[in-house]
């Protein structure tokens, strides 16, 4: 029962270190110290880090600015006293039992492993079970990652240490990538003078592992759930998980190959690790590296190189186009090498095409769109779309209207979502169904592509087309990269975080409503090509003199009473609230009924949802008080003809500020949104341009109170200044000038 000394590396990620530490804490086995690194963390993560350090077994160092996992890693074998080392990372966690267990199987053996599930949500954690032993002897035995019932893990019971199966591995597959829920004995590491390599940012694991490998005859696996991975959950901003392109892996990765090589060639069992995790390499990502053309000479030469020492018989196992390749490479013969590699790619994306009817119309779709978009663009071709082609609103929207009037030799198309057709005007926009073969002509040979959403990741933007994405809003909700857990539907937090980035590597502009938005959406979107802060296009409106008449019309046109004034209710959507992908739900907790009885006499009110929202409403028994208008075309209109706004975290706030009406900020549901779901860029409820209430009666007594004319002048003023003061008719001029004509 000797001591174990337990060794986590801590880089901002106060989100699980709790349930990291806790696992700990109330491990079976007692004789542990805890080495916890902070690498640099910032104040607030570090504070609340060292708000939890409260058991005496722990030994807490702070380097004093980023140094890496490998760096923190060493330091923690250097503190190291224990008997044994065992490494954990400071978002997973422990399963009850799992250093008893381990500490009980590794009897002479140096080093030992169990096994590891993965956590794909937060909400996977189940606090606290024991280790369970697995007993089937699966071909998945190797992958130590299990997908296993919740069920049945939760119910795990300590097993009979007598009955614990495991299996002892000689040789090492380019799958073991992973220092983690290994024990080691220390004597060994010593022994050894195993540490990580601090010379590249990653990959460092392999390391470390491949002295152990060159060390050990045989590692046994206890097939026993110790350990809990955490997958697809990206701390904010962390950029070892997406913005480490692939050019700049490979560089680490054949770094620490040849590094590595020259240290252990003469070890077989090491050498024999190595090249497999150069196969395993370049069988995952050659054709990603070699995609783009203007890597090619680089890493033609930086892999040809690397394969100077390899092990020319493991390649017998391998498929032949991986021989062929490796051939070439040994020859450095680059240009059959590049043939080849075309062809590769060429037939890996038809194999993909022919899996499914869909993905081959889309591959027959995207060799069309590519073969289009060869010709020169036409420089008066701009297509606009704004919200996936749903609505003929938003931003482009007054870019197109700008265009229209004061620059009329455009030739302008509005991409449309043919079920939306009902939200666009019968004639004079004209109009393309997304995804039509008329629309690939235009959009393969438009110079301007005009959105506020995101375009399909799969459509290749052609060369000199010009993308202005103007989003759709100021932020207050954490966005893209700044979010740190992704609870939408059909996705996962890295998957999100990674397309997103991929999608702002297409956009050549950005327009931005305000310096605080700017900051937020260099950081969020990860952009630094040109944002144009210019106050946001759709705003114009509001600066025209004729706005008392557009709200009389457009009462007139659809039959609203000229009598009563008006309250627009506008929320936003719950990203963990849905139906199924892309529809999600929306309850009503304004209670209709007794804000009809105390408002009805003097107001109407407009009900609006937001575009992701898919629900129908039962208006019938409030007829003549209460209106659907989610479905209307775009949200100015209701703006303009309000007298009062209600709405919760939605950007609808940041525009409707313009108008220095009233404003209501019913968050029933605030606590958990501001945490779980979304967080915010600021102090909404100390900085909020108006009351904030939760319950349907206090709604009523804040409408009375603001139709008293109390009025938070100075909050709304301080708010303006701070949001809205670059908007004053014209925004869309200063785009259009700035994108569109500069680039014609
Ligand atoms: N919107 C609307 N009706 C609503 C809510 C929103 O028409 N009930 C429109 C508004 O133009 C709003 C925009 O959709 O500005 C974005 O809506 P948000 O509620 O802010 O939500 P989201 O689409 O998540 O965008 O940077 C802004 C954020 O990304 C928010």
């Amino acid at each position: 029962t000797g001591k174990v000394s337990i060794i986590i590396p801590y880089y901002n990620s106060n989100e699980f270190i709790k349930e990291c530490l806790d696992s700990i804490f109330q491990q079976s086995y007692p004789n542990l110290e805890i080495i916890i690194i902070n690498d640099g963390s910032d104040a607030e993560n570090t504070a609340y880090l060292e708000s939890l350090l409260t058991d005496d077994r722990i030994i807490y160092v702070k380097n004093e600015e980023n140094r890496g996992v490998a760096f923190s890693r060493n330091k923690g074998l250097e503190l190291a006293t224990g008997e044994y080392v065992y490494f954990l990372d400071s978002d997973d966690a422990l399963t009850h039992n799992a250093i008893e267990v381990l500490v009980h199987h590794i009897q002479e053996f140096p080093v030992i492993s169990g096994r590891k599930k993965r956590l794909v949500r937060s909400s996977d954690y189940v606090p606290l079970p024991s280790a369970k032993s697995v007993d089937t002897d699966d071909a998945e035995a190797d992958n130590d990652d299990e997908t296993i019932s919740d069920d049945e893990f939760a119910l795990g019971t300590m097993p009979e240490f007598e009955d614990v199966k495991i299996k002892y591995k000689q040789t090492f597959s380019s799958r073991e990538r992973s220092i983690l829920n290994l024990l080691m004995k220390r004597e060994f590491i010593e022994e050894n003078q195993i540490r990580f390599y601090e010379g590249t940012r990653g990959y460092t694991d392999i390391s470390g592992l491949v002295q152990i490998f060159s060390a050990i005859d045989s590692l046994p696996q206890i097939k026993v759930r110790t350990y809990y991975k955490r997958t697809g959950i990206a701390p904010i901003m962390k950029p070892a998980l997406i913005q480490r392109p692939i050019e700049e892996r490979t560089i680490d990765f054949i770094q620490l190959y040849l590094d590595l090589n020259k240290k252990y060639r003469k070890n077989e069992q090491a050498k024999n690790y190595l090249d497999k995790l150069l196969l395993g390499f370049y069988r995952r990502s050659a054709i990603f590296i070699f995609r783009e053309p203007n890597n090619f000479e680089k890493f033609f030469q930086l892999i040809a190189g690397a394969l100077d020492c390899f092990n020319w018989q493991l390649l017998a196992s391998q498929p032949r186009h991986i021989r062929i390749e490796f051939g070439y490479l040994k020859q450095k013969d680059r240009n059959k090498f590049r043939k080849t590699m075309q062809f590769h790619i060429a037939a890996r994306e038809m194999r993909n095409a022919l899996k499914r009817p869909a993905t081959l119309k889309r591959y027959v779709y995207k060799k069309a769109f590519q073969f289009v978009a060869k010709r020169e663009t036409d420089p008066k071709l701009i297509m606009f779309e704004s919200f996936l082609g749903k609505q003929y609103s938003d931003n482009p929207r007054a870019i197109y209207q700008y265009l229209k009037e004061n620059y009329p030799d455009y030739k302008m198309y509005w991409s449309i979502d043919p079920r939306f057709r009902s939200a666009f005007p019968d004639k004079g926009v004209p109009l393309v169904k997304r995804f039509s073969l008329k629309w690939l002509f235009l959009m393969a040979r438009a110079r301007f592509w005009v959105t506020n959403s995101r375009m399909p990741l799969w459509l290749p933007k052609p060369e000199n087309t010009i993308y202005l994405q103007t989003w759709h809003g100021t932020p207050l909700k954490r966005l893209a990269q700044d979010q740190k857990e992704v609870l939408m539907p059909g996705t996962t937090t890295d998957k999100y975080k990674k397309n997103f980035y991929k999608e702002s590597r297409n956009w050549d502009y950005l327009v931005s409503p305000n310096p605080y938005s700017t900051e937020i959406f260099r950081r969020a979107f990860q952009f630094d090509k040109t944002i144009v802060e210019s106050g946001y296009p759709r705003n114009d409106v509001f600066y025209r003199s004729d706005l008392a008449e557009r709200a009389m019309t457009f009462k007139k046109k659809h039959g609203l009473p000229l009598n009563k004034k008006v309250i627009l209710y506008a929320p936003t959507w719950r990203d963990n609230q849905f139906h199924q992908v892309g529809k999600y739900k929306m309850d009503l907790q304004l209670d209709l009924t007794k804000l009809q009885q105390e408002l009805g006499s003097e107001y109407i009110i407009i009900l609006r949802m937001h575009y992701l929202v898919a629900e129908n409403f039962e208006l019938g028994p409030y007829e003549g008080f209460a209106y659907d208008f989610s479905n209307h075309e775009d949200i100015q209109d209701l703006y303009i003809i309000s007298d009062l706004l209600i709405t919760d975290y939605s950007s609808v706030f940041f525009d409707y500020a313009n108008l220095k009406r009233p404003m209501i900020f019913f968050t029933y549901d605030i606590d958990e949104y501001k945490g779980d779901i979304r967080g915010f860029y600021f102090d909404f409820e100390k900085k909020a341009p108006g009351p904030i209430v939760k319950t349907t009666e206090e709604v009523i007594e804040a409408v009375k109170f603001l139709s008293q004319g109390n009025i938070p002048n100075e909050k709304l003023n301080e708010f303006y200044q701070r949001f809205c003061s670059l908007e004053d008719g014209h925004a869309s001029e200063r785009v259009v000038k700035e994108v569109i004509l500069k680039n014609e």
